[in-house]
């Protein structure tokens, strides 16, 4: 039906709204970049209940940035440098421990930014895997190399549990609506390059403002 169609992730979707990201002197939008990591939850409760607590916290940093954006000053909140500026300009940043801004955009958007990086090396493992990849060592291997380094252990642990319960590579490129399995590939190897750029960019504007390790 017409509504199954539109609740259906479509890897081509997520693609679409990475390339709105960028502005033409590299600003990146933070209503495109949210709308990205929604079409990511979205893929993500497709694939069942065991990952309920990955995208709940997805969803609540995800609602924490919308509340900005469709806040009182979220004509601050239009890119994330300008976020940024103005966060820092008006001192709601907790910069080295947790205080009166527990909360913040930069914080937050930190959170998501450092799961891009995790998404980058999965997807990277993704395309260029053999047809008798494991989704789940791939994606254990990309944690370890990004996002476990931020997490403690009882984290680690249950995301570990949950990456066993990932679907096999054939069923898991399925699910992304694209096609066949060369065409998924051919679709990442577009993606890819455009999720990267946007993690560069906000990796650069997190470390010139110090502000990698935010509380
Ligand atoms: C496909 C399997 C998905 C696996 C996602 C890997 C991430 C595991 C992360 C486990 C985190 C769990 C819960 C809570 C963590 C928070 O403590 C932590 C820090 O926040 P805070 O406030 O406590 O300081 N939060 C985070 O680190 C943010 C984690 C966000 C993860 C969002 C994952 C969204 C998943 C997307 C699925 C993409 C599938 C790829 C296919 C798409 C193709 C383009």
């Amino acid at each position: 039906s017409v509504v199954a169609e539109d609740q259906k992730f479509s890897l081509k979707e997520v693609l679409d709204t990475f390339k709105l990201c960028l502005t033409e002197n590299k600003e990146v939008y933070l209503e495109h970049y949210v709308a990205g990591w929604r079409g990511l939850v979205k893929f993500l409760n497709s694939l069942g209940s065991v990952f309920g607590f990955i995208s709940k916290d997805a969803v609540n940093k995800i609602k924490i940035l919308v509340g900005y954006l469709e806040g009182d000053n979220g004509s601050q909140y239009v890119t994330i440098q300008s976020m940024m500026k103005y966060e820092l300009d008006s001192g709601l940043v907790d910069l080295t421990k947790r205080g009166n801004h527990p909360e913040s955009g930069c914080r937050t958007l930190l959170r998501l930014h450092r799961a891009l990086r995790w998404l980058e090396l999965f997807l990277e493992r993704l395309r260029t895997s053999s047809e008798d990849g494991k989704t789940s060592v791939m994606c254990a291997d990309a944690y370890n190399e990004s996002l476990a380094q931020h997490h403690p252990w009882v984290i680690r642990k249950a995301a570990g549990m949950a990456f066993c319960m990932l679907p096999g590579r054939l069923a898991f490129l399925e699910v992304m609506n694209v096609g066949t399995p060369e065409q998924v590939v051919a679709m990442l190897g577009e993606a890819l390059p455009l999720i990267s750029e946007v993690y560069q960019i906000t990796e650069e504007l997190y470390a010139q403002n110090n502000m990698l390790d935010l509380p």
